[in-house]
């Protein structure tokens, strides 16, 4: 029987003038909120540690090589990797990766309570576009700024527990869920940064992102009968509004812990992953009840 503490921590926006070392400060205070509360794994947002740079247009790409680290962990996030091992808590978050060959990738990584990156994870499903549009009431620039990433879903077992990653707008996706189903997965974590407004039609508000990114991790863990942990950084970040409502799902798709606001924010929850197993037997028991002759459409170009 294995349970665990899961705590999701949501991050208030991050203003373009603010350091890592700003950042990381108010991610070890959440950090240590959940040792007080007897969390054991923490998730944190996508690209944690900056601003959501990609509503921002520069034509030389290369100007924005600051928003991304090069390596992983480095000086500005080492007393996060030092704080979670002495409290023995293993953590995830979201960077910018600039790797030794050149590449951008949007990034996330698990890290064990000992303080090893147990896992990586490149985001695959880019949304927006590559070149500034004017007709939009933002840029959502992350063609420009990443490539697809070239890891694709993989599971490390942690702690006792399954463990796997999507990235924002990879959790709108069945086929994130399906492929770390697939692989026995018992807790999915995601970090998002979601704009309020959809860019091209304002009729699409908070309230309707709200309800699509809720609905997809609902679905996305009853589906595969897994946990989630899916976290926000949100709120204002340099006069632009990106939704809250980071939330911890059971395998049944039901939401058992909620944030309320729309800055920095502990949500804790107890999963018992042992409840993973009656979805995976019965209703979604792959092995008995997938028919794959007829999926092939899902993979073709
Ligand atoms: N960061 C990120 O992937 N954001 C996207 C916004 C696209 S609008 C649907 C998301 O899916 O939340």
């Amino acid at each position: 029987m294995t349970k665990m503490i899961i705590g999701g921590a949501q991050i208030g926006g991050i203003q373009k003038a603010e350091t890592r070392e700003e950042v990381v400060a108010r991610m070890l205070a959440l950090m240590e909120e959940a040792h007080d509360k007897g969390v054991e794994f923490l998730a944190y947002p996508e690209m944690t540690l900056t601003t959501f740079f990609p509503r921002f247009y520069v034509e030389d790409r290369s100007e924005f090589d600051h928003w991304f680290e090069t390596e992983m962990p480095n000086a500005a996030v080492m007393p996060l990797f030092d704080k979670a091992k002495e409290y023995g808590m293993g953590f995830t978050f979201g960077y910018c990766e600039l790797t030794p060959e050149g590449l951008h990738y949007n990034t996330s990584v698990i890290v064990s309570p000992e303080g090893e990156i147990v896992l990586t994870y490149r985001k695959t499903h880019l949304p927006g576009h590559a070149e500034y549009e004017p007709e939009r009431s933002h840029q959502h620039l992350e063609k420009r700024y990443f490539l697809p990433g070239d890891t694709g879903f993989n599971v490390v077992r942690s702690q006792g527990v399954i463990m796997g990653m999507g990235i924002c707008n990879d959790r709108r996706w069945p086929e994130t869920w399906r492929v770390l189903g697939l692989q026995g997965v018992q807790l999915v974590s995601i970090g998002y940064n979601t704009p309020s407004q959809n860019n091209l039609m304002q009729a699409e508000g908070l309230e309707k992102r709200l309800y699509h990114h809720e609905l997809s991790v609902c679905a996305g863990a009853y589906q595969n009968s897994t946990y989630a942990v899916s976290v926000a950084k949100c709120g204002d970040e340099d006069g632009n509004h990106m939704i809250g409502g980071s939330v911890i799902v059971d395998p049944d798709g039901f939401v058992i812990a909620r944030a309320q606001g729309e800055g920095d924010e502990l949500i804790v929850a107890e999963a018992d992953f042992d409840k993973c197993a009656f979805g995976k037997s019965t209703v979604f028991n792959f092995a008995a009840h997938r028919r794959v002759e007829h999926y092939g459409l899902i993979t073709a170009q």
